[in-house]
């Protein structure tokens, strides 16, 4: 009797563990399956970056919508003081204040600054804003000739790219940037 009661509890206990010994694998492999849902993919089309001032306070978003033909840029701003203010593609993803480190204007194409410059302008030149009194806006403009996608006017080159807000107006015209004085705003485009 003893030996039939030792048969029949070994086979017994072999199948109670082995459901508890797939649990862990489970978890793994459901892990894994998750990776490539909680990262940017290589090809994705958008991006946004919040821009901070000086103090860490946020003060603006951005969103970057890639397309066949350019970069659709809409964002928002809040709290950021009344006047024309330009803004621009920097050449280095850091925001680090005063925002020196976010480099001067992305310019893969060698180009003078301004659009009003014969030979501008830079690839991240844009538009200034123009902010109301309440310090907010929402604006939506397009760049033709910058890209998230790999190639030489990528703004996810591999140092990344910010974006830039100034105290004041860009002219389209002064080197190397337009005159448009301190840089109040970062928000850095990277992967
Ligand atoms: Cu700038």
């Amino acid at each position: 009797m003893a030996h039939c009661s030792f048969d029949v509890n070994v086979p017994g206990t072999m199948a109670f563990r082995a459901p508890l010994a797939l649990v862990p694998l489970l978890v793994v492999l459901s892990a894994r399956a998750a990776t490539p849902d909680a990262g940017p993919e290589p090809s994705e089309p958008g991006t946004t970056t919040v821009l901070k001032d000086a103090h860490g306070a946020t003060v603006g978003r951005v969103m970057l919508t890639d397309t066949p033909h350019g970069l659709l840029v809409r964002g928002s701003l809040i709290g950021v003081p009344r006047g024309t203010h330009a803004i621009h593609f920097h050449e280095t993803g850091k925001c680090e204040p005063p925002f020196k480190t976010a480099g001067g204007h992305f310019n893969p194409g060698q180009k003078s600054h301004g659009m009003l410059d014969p030979a501008g302008p830079h690839a991240g030149d844009m538009p200034n804003l123009v902010v109301p009194k309440d310090g907010a806006l929402e604006f939506e403009f397009f760049v033709q000739g910058l890209t998230l996608a790999p190639g030489p006017t990528s703004l996810f080159d591999a140092d990344g790219t910010a974006i830039v807000l100034h105290a004041k107006a860009d002219d389209y015209r002064s080197q190397p940037a337009g005159d448009s004085g301190d840089r109040i705003a970062c928000g850095a485009v990277t992967r």
